[in-house]
């Protein structure tokens, strides 16, 4: 879009945003009044650049995280249109994730034992929930590679992988030792070898109930997995609880707030210090003392003691004030940005005094913070435009503010210059921001994205659960114009902004790919061509049913099952043209499914109910669509 000026796309959608940006751009600055006119103008013309006609593309795709809903989005910017929902860490009744035996199987793949008990107790075939904090691409050399998506669940530990060319999650792992994992970040260099994963919630140890109230025996975690082959590869015991990581442009460093270094376990405890901290993981000598055998291994983890104090070459804790939370390495490959949170300020780390850092031990403990400017309340998270600027949210002031990392370093050294070069209103407490490309080295300036807490009165009113609200704005010098507020259900958590060219989806399946190759593997044991067959075997009282479908009918009409059997569905959608996707829903069992172009898909229930049972398309897909349906028969067990 922004090669392209739309004089004509100009609408009263665009002037009635000029206005409501106006005001808000109104109230802070030290801009006079009698800018307001030319303010309009470039509002305006910003609403003109944003604006994406109906057929015409986005230049980026936005990965939302949904917080607690558990899934990941796809948004297209700037139109902000929700392109795709992609479940994750929830079930779906659209595309039967948390049904199908696909998914199943990546979803309950990589559970800890203690996890597969609880399910077994509980009669869960599934754990429903997830918690989606932070969704982030895949590097080579500092820049997105378009492979893969990475992605937390807080509520169950887990880390998910999601694969770029079918956008659906090929992995789901849940992480040993490690309570609650939160902030993520892949490794930005050489490539993406590791996914750095924070566990939050601190616990003993060995977490089996012989230790409970005895806070002073709790540790935390902090956790490498192996980006290819999703295993943990290491995890490092730390003091202090971890919030935010992430990672530099070297491959040498990663790095975790911490909001309670005191080990509190109450909001006072935990708010107590002055000081928390952020650690500094030192990879390369991670590495060497896991070679060297200086791990213990708990719950099949290599686990590398760095806890404060215990073996300097691991760990280093750098004093931060005061409970901070946000993690953000700048583009310009130098500098950290941690936000304060209930500190006024942004710590400025400078990770080219970290190699010092980490060899003399008599520099002081505060020796790579370079800056600390105060922005305001509440600082969160940093974003940046790739030209030496940040982006803090303050979550408290319901604002941004636009801040430049030199002039803060040279106010830190005591010049008399101001860092602020501008603060922007927004609606209401942002927690994290994004930029296009922010997080990478194409990092381009050109639109922000602020995701915001509460809507209050921003929207028609539905009820007492309101949605969040996230905003679009163009990047303008030290100006935000606001061209979009968009209300969300829960939650507008985090999102990278992605230039589509990074992008590369296929069209339609790859009949060889391996997300259904236990099904071809069945279908070869049962002799059944696993693309073209209608067969029903039975095997015991196991029946395994076998269709294709093409629009509109399944290649079975029928088929006939007894009372108690196990069945397992097999359906190949043999269209192969783009868009056609067919569905299977099987009447009064809970059972639906996505089988996409050229996509084979499988479900396993119980027929625990005699009588007839209509299965149907559940996709639109052709003028006959409704017609598109078979009977299932369950004949009585003593008949
Ligand atoms: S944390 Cu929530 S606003 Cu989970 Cu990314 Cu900062
Ligand atoms: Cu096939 Cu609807
Ligand atoms: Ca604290």
């Amino acid at each position: 879009m922004s090669e392209r000026t739309k004089p004509d796309g100009i609408s009263r959608r665009g002037l009635l945003g000029a206005t409501a940006g106006g005001a808000a751009l109104g109230v802070t600055g030290a801009l006079g009044a009698s800018l307001a006119p030319s303010r309009a103008a470039a509002q305006t013309s910003a609403a003109a650049q944003a604006h994406v006609g109906p057929g015409e593309l986005d230049e980026y795709y936005g990965f939302w995280s949904s917080g607690q809903t558990g899934e990941l989005r796809i948004l297209g910017v700037p139109s902000m249109r929700e392109l795709m929902r992609i479940p994750v860490f929830n079930t779906c009744s659209a595309t039967g994730w948390g049904i199908t035996n696909e998914s199943l199987a990546i979803m309950n793949g990589n559970l800890t034992e203690k996890t597969r008990k609880y399910m077994e107790a509980n009669g869960l075939k599934v754990l429903p929930n997830g918690d989606l904090h932070h969704v982030h691409m895949s590097f080579t050399e500092g820049k997105y590679d378009g492979r893969f998506l990475f992605m937390n669940d807080k509520a169950n530990s887990r880390v998910a992988r999601v694969r770029c060319d079918v956008m659906k999650c090929d992995r789901i792992v849940q992480i040993p030792n490690a309570k609650a994992i939160h902030g993520l970040r892949p490794q930005k260099w050489p490539r993406t070898n590791y996914v750095f994963a924070n566990g939050e919630d601190e616990a003993p140890m060995v977490n089996d109930g012989q230790i409970l109230d005895e806070p002073d025996k709790y540790v935390n975690f902090y956790t490498a997995l192996n980006a290819d082959t999703m295993e943990v590869a290491w995890q490092v015991m730390v003091s202090g609880n971890l919030d935010n990581t992430d990672a530099d442009y070297e491959g040498k460093w990663a790095f975790s707030t911490s909001y309670n270094s005191e080990m509190g376990m109450t909001l006072p405890d935990m708010t107590a210090a002055d000081m928390d901290h952020v650690v500094v993981f030192n990879i390369a000598e991670i590495e060497r003392g896991i070679a060297a055998g200086d791990f213990v291994e708990l719950n099949g983890v290599k686990v590398i003691d760095g806890r404060k104090g215990v073996n300097k070459k691991y760990t280093r804790y750098i004093p931060i004030p005061n409970n901070p939370h946000g993690c953000n390495m700048a583009p310009d490959r130098i500098h950290l940005c941690i936000g304060g949170k209930l500190s006024p300020t942004v710590s400025v780390i400078d990770v080219r005094r970290l190699d010092a850092y980490f060899e003399d031990d008599s520099l002081d403990p505060r020796y790579p913070v370079v800056a600390e400017p105060e922005l305001g309340l509440g600082p969160l998270h940093t974003a940046f435009d790739g030209k030496g600027n940040a982006y803090t949210t303050l979550f408290l002031d319901s604002q941004i503010v636009f801040w430049n990392i030199e002039r803060a370093i040279r106010a830190y050294n005591g010049e008399n210059v101001d860092p602020i070069l501008s603060k922007t209103d927004v609606h209401y407490q942002p927690g994290h921001n994004s930029t296009t490309m922010g997080e990478t080295l194409d990092a381009d300036g050109k639109y922000f994205v602020s995701m915001n807490k509460f809507s209050k009165d921003r929207f028609l009113n539905v009820g007492p659960l309101k949605p969040e609200n996230e905003q679009l704005f163009v990047i303008d010098g030290d100006r935000l114009h606001l061209v979009h507020d968009g209300p969300t259900f829960a939650e507008p958590h985090d999102s990278i902004l992605v230039h589509r060219s990074v992008m590369n989806p296929v069209h339609v399946w790859d009949r060889n790919d391996p997300s259904w190759a236990a099904a071809r593997a069945q279908a070869e044991a049962d002799g059944v061509d696993l693309d073209w067959g209608e067969d029903v075997i039975r095997d015991g009282n196991k029946v395994r049913v076998y269709m294709h479908s093409m629009a509109p009918s399944f290649s079975l009409e029928s088929f006939t099952v007894q009372e108690g059997d196990e069945v397992t569905v097999y359906v190949t959608n043999q269209d192969d043209i783009e868009d056609l996707t067919h569905g299977f829903c099987l009447g009064d069992h809970g059972i639906a499914m996505e089988i996409s172009p050229q996509q084979t898909a499988s479900v396993t229930f119980v027929a625990a109910k005699p009588g007839v049972f209509w299965y149907y398309c559940q996709w639109f897909c052709h003028a006959l669509h409704m017609e598109m349906r078979g009977r299932m028969f369950v004949e009585p067990r003593d008949a």
